[in-house]
Parts: structure tokens; sequence; C-alpha cells
């Protein structure tokens, strides 16, 4: 294909994807991270790796072990949802993880995206996607695409935009110029760093089984300093991004959507951009009411969201723990009655075993 061509064919899958939500579109070409795979290499003891990541570094780095046809890697980002401030004694979920499921919203605009682009004769045999669970690094990708800056505090900033995103891949089986990657603009700001409660960043190494957005994720033990650390994060943190200057004109938005808006739901409709005025989506959790959630009251309230893939255990040890900073004693009478039951859950068990903690 001529060079005339494939610019033409890339002008027209940006303004596809754009016409979908997207609010950048980079190109990339297939070669693998190189710089990455030895970083990667050199942290992988320190803590630096989750079990939300796949072992196997040359299927985190190289498009092409994961899909020998793959010659492009097109980076996408879709933007959060607004949110409303939550009420002061309910326990706060990430933007990330309020509404419908981010994975869900990307794949089914991605879908769209792949419909639009069969009516205009793509001259792709084959497209592959990845919405955060596939093995490729995604920020690796988005940097070498040009689509945004690596923060300090690890998030992709997108200019204009700042890092309330979330990314997808798209991979080609056929060659299309590359974006060149853009400059840091962080300059010396060091404002995340700053707000970090658990003060991971700006480190050698971002050890990322200490961040505190992993730890409410996490299934293992919380020790007793670690649960205090939470606050009053019930799934994921937006500290550091809350923090960063190149976020303000988003929160300034979603101040702006929250005085306004009529309706604020823990739902909105699919199709609707996120970035939609009219919906404010509820960021804020009754923390009594998480405590006992029953299977199907989970199902209803957040199986559907990205704070329901670790299960009602989770949320529910989150919310006991936030609880106890926030010295709520209806935890204890409801540890009382659950403590012999099987619905207390297993690893908020094993956290107060052996101290007598509320007995
Ligand atoms: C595992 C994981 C986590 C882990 C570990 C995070 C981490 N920082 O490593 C935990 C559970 C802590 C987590 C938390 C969050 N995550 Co997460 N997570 C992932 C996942 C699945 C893999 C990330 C990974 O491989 N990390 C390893 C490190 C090394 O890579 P990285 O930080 O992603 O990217 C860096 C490298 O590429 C590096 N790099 C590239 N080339 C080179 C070369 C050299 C020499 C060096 C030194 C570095 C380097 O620069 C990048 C930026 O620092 C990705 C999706 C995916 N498949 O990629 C989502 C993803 C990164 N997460 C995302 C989000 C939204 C979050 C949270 C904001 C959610 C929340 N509100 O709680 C937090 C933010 C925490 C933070 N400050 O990073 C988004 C990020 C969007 C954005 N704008 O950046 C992603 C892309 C998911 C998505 N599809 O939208 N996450």
């Amino acid at each position: 294909m001529e060079l005339q061509e494939q610019l033409s064919w890339k002008a027209r899958f940006r303004e596809v994807a754009e016409s979908l939500g997207f609010i950048k579109v980079g190109f990339t070409g297939a070669q693998p991270l190189l710089d990455l795979t030895q970083y990667l290499k050199g942290t992988e003891k320190e803590g630096c790796f989750t079990p939300f990541v796949e072992a196997d570094i040359t299927l985190r780095t190289d498009p092409q072990a994961v899909w020998a046809a793959c010659k492009t890697v097109v980076v996408l980002a879709y933007p959060l949802p607004l949110t409303s401030k939550s009420q002061p004694n309910e326990g706060v979920l990430a933007r990330s993880s309020v509404g419908e499921d981010y994975h869900h919203v990307l794949h089914s605009r991605l879908d769209k995206l792949l419909q639009k682009l069969r009516e205009i004769n793509w001259p792709s045999e084959q497209i592959q996607l990845q919405v955060d669970t596939g093995p490729l690094n995604e920020r690796g990708f988005a940097l070498r695409s040009g689509l945004g800056w690596a923060g300090r505090n690890q998030q992709l900033i997108v200019p204009g935009v700042g890092s309330f995103v979330a990314l997808a891949l798209v991979f080609l089986d056929q060659e299309l110029p590359p974006d060149e990657p853009m400059d840091n603009l962080c300059g010396t700001c060091q404002k995340c760093i700053q707000s970090c409660p658990a003060q991971v960043l700006g480190k050698e190494h971002f050890v990322a089984t200490q961040c505190l957005s992993f730890l409410t994720q996490s299934k293992e033990r919380l020790s007793d300093g670690q649960a205090k650390s939470l606050g009053q994060r019930l799934f994921g943190c937006d500290t550091c991004q809350e923090a960063c200057p190149h976020n303000q004109g988003f929160l300034r938005r979603e101040e702006e959507a929250q005085n306004k808006v009529q309706r604020q739901s823990y739902n909105r409709t699919e199709g609707v951009s996120y970035s939609d005025e009219a919906t404010c989506l509820r960021r804020g959790a009754d923390l009594y009411e998480v405590l006992n959630l029953t299977k199907a009251q989970f199902n209803e309230r957040f199986r559907w969201t990205a704070a329901g893939w670790r299960g009602k255990g989770i949320l529910q040890r989150n919310a006991y723990r936030i609880m106890e900073n926030l010295q709520d004693e209806r935890r204890i009478a409801w540890l009382n009655e659950n403590k012999d039951n099987q619905t207390l859950p297993l690893v908020l068990r094993q956290e107060l075993m052996g101290k007598n903690k509320d007995r």
C-alpha cells in the first residue's frame, strides 16, 4: 500500500474511533518494547509484579508473540465517567470502578468500531483487541504511540485531557505509519508523589504491591497498618490522580456537573458517552449496606461494575476495615451476628483470627 493510502486509512480509523467517544488514538509498530523487557526483568523480584499480570515477560512486551500476524498496534483512550463526591461516612470507589464496568463499555465500543470499519471496507484480514485483561503492557504501547506521557504517578496522561481515561489496544495485520512519542510535560512537579498516602511514588521502582489500589483488590490478609492506610477507600485509589495539575479541568467539570445534575445514580445508559454531563455517577457507597450485601444484592449493585471482579467478600472486607477506621460501632454487632456464619468473608475471618478483635 502506498504511503498516501496508508495515511488516509489512518485518518479514517481515527475519525470512526472519535465518533464513538474515544478521546485520543495513537499508532505504533508491532516491534517489542525492548527497554521495558529489560526493566521488567530487573524488577520482577522486588514486589513490582502483582498477580494481575502475565508471568511471561515476552508476552507483556511483544505483540507478535501474542499474535504472529500483528503489524500495527493502535492505542485508544476513553474518558472515565464524571462522578459525584461521596458523603463523609461512605466508602469511596475509584472512578474506574463506578458505573458499567469499563471493560464492557470499551469492548462494546470496539465492537461498534469493527463494524464501522467493515462498512468502509477496512483492508485488514483480521483484527484483535485488548482491554486491560490481555497480556500486553498497555501504557508502554500508549507511550510509544504518542498517546500521552507517563506521569510520576505512573499514569498515562493525555495532553489536554488528563489521566482519567481507560485504555484499549487494537492489533492490525497491516503496516501503518507510526505516530511519534511525545515529550513528558510533568516538569518539576511533585504533587502526586507528595499526595500518595502509601508513599510508593517517586522511588526507583514502583512497588505495586504497596499501592493502596492494589490493597483494596488483594485477597491476601491485610495487616492492621495496611487496613488503616486504606482510610475510606472501598475499591481502587484516585489520590495521586486527583493531585495532578493535568486533571484539574476534569475535576472542575465533575464539580459543575454535580451541582447541575438532578440524577445522581449508580448506573448510566449504555452508549451514552462517559463524559456526558447529564449523568453524574455516585462514587460513595453505604458501608453498612455493603457489609450486609446478599449475593443477589451484590449482583444487582456491583457485579456489573469494575468494583465487582474480586467478588463480594473483598468489598465486605474493605467495608469492615473502613468502618473500623471510622470507629463505626455497627460493625461489632454485625461481626457477632456473623462470626460463626459461612457468610463471613474468608479473608476477613483470616485477618481477624487470633486477635480477638471486636469480640
Ligand atoms: C497490574 C495493573 C495494576 C496494578 C499495578 C499498577 C502499576 N503501576 O504497575 C495495580 C492493581 C496497583 C493497578 C492500579 C491502578 N490501575 Co491498573 N493496571 C494494571 C495492568 C493490568 C498492568 C500494568 C502493568 O503491567 N504494570 C507494570 C508497569 C511496569 O507498567 P505500567 O505502569 O503499566 O506502564 C509503565 C511501563 O510501560 C513503563 N515503561 C515503558 N517503557 C519503559 C522503558 C523503561 C526503560 C522504563 C524504566 C519504563 C518503561 O512506563 C509506563 C508508565 O509508568 C494495566 C493494563 C495492562 N494490561 O497494561 C492496568 C492499567 C495500567 N491500570 C489502570 C488504572 C486506571 C489503574 C488505577 C488508576 C485504578 C484505580 N483508580 O485504583 C490504579 C493506578 C495505580 C498507579 N499509580 O499505577 C489503567 C491506566 C490508565 C492510565 N491513564 O494510565 C490501565 C491501563 C487499565 C486500562 N485498560 O485502562 N493497576
